[in-house]
């Protein structure tokens, strides 16, 4: 039999019993029972005993089935609660520890922003001291070169001159000093008790080519490039060139098409580390005449102090 049979048949008795019981006009009408009526009560809460005995069996039963189908299921939901208190837990967990891990981070972080901040300032600082390594190298070699100078010559040139045969020249090869015309020129050698430089043999023009060539490959228009020598054209005596000691120039080391006297205005003649615009390099081939107010640099030559 059914479940639901069961529970509509018991429904049924205890409907019936009931209506026995309190339905059925026992009463009279002064409201007290009938006498003949009191063992039929009697009898029928016997039976009514019995019904409830029986709907509490069928309970019983009921119950015991339910439980034997859900019980399984009530502890696998007990398991899984406790399983998901523990989750939760542990979830708050993880949350708790990432908190922390991310102030550490951050903690971290600004530190590391610190240090990078630091390291700039440092790399600037040390970038600085490059620079100025860099250029007390420069100033040293430049003292070196000129103290190997002075002892090369023995001491018969000044320091910073150089020495060929008896003669000792100066180059104002540094971009420091300001260029002159050729007058100017011949008045800063004067004053140190020198002369603009003769270029009377080819010893002497290999010499002094050699030593303007640190600056073969310096910027700037050729024609301003130029070191200004002893060489001029001869008064009113146009084509003519002579030194400054007089004597007639004999062999000239003019670039191809030198001299030209352009614009019938060059009668000063300058030597040229700088390849000519016109002409490729060549050491025999470096002079030019050139307009005698240019401001070029120069060269001096005074004789070397006694062996
Ligand atoms: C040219 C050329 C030279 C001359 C200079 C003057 C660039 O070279 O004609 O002979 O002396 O100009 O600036
Ligand atoms: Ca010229």
């Amino acid at each position: 039999m059914e479940n639901s049979d069961i529970s509509k048949n018991l429904l049924k008795g205890f409907k019936g019993t009931y209506n026995e019981l309190i339905c059925q006009d026992d009463f009279s009408t002064d409201g007290h029972p009938l006498p003949n009526r009191q063992d039929q009560q009697q009898v029928s809460l016997g039976m009514l005993s019995a019904l409830l005995l029986v709907v509490d069996i069928g309970l019983g039963v009921q119950y015991s089935k339910v439980s034997e189908k859900y019980g399984p299921l009530y502890q696998n939901l007990t398991h899984i609660s406790s399983e998901l208190e523990h989750l939760r837990a542990t979830h708050s967990n993880m949350i708790h520890a990432k908190e922390e891990a991310l102030t550490v981070l951050q903690k971290e972080l600004q530190k590391v922003n610190k240090t990078s901040g630091q390291l700039g300032s440092a790399k600037h600082t040390g970038m600085e001291l490059q620079r100025q390594v860099e250029s007390l190298q420069g100033q040293k070699m430049a003292l070196q070169s000129s103290v190997n100078e002075f002892v090369e010559s023995c001491g018969r040139c000044l320091p910073g001159w150089k020495l060929l045969n008896s003669v000792c020249y100066y180059f104002p090869l540094s971009n420091s000093i300001p260029l002159k015309t050729w007058d100017r020129s011949r008045d800063s050698c004067i004053k140190k008790g020198a002369d603009l430089a003769i270029i009377n043999s080819e010893e002497k023009q290999e010499f002094i080519n050699k030593a303007i060539q640190a600056l073969r490959y310096s910027s700037g228009s050729w024609h301003l490039t130029g070191f200004w020598i002893g060489l001029k054209e001869e008064e009113d005596k146009e084509g003519t060139w002579a030194w400054l000691d007089g004597t007639k120039l004999t062999q000239g080391y003019w670039a191809d098409g030198e001299p030209n006297d352009d614009m019938n205005n060059e009668d000063c003649a300058a030597i040229y580390s700088k390849n000519h615009p016109k002409a490729s390099w060549d050491a025999m081939k470096t002079w030019n005449d050139a307009p005698c107010r240019y401001a070029l640099k120069w060269i001096c030559e005074m004789k070397a102090k006694a062996a």
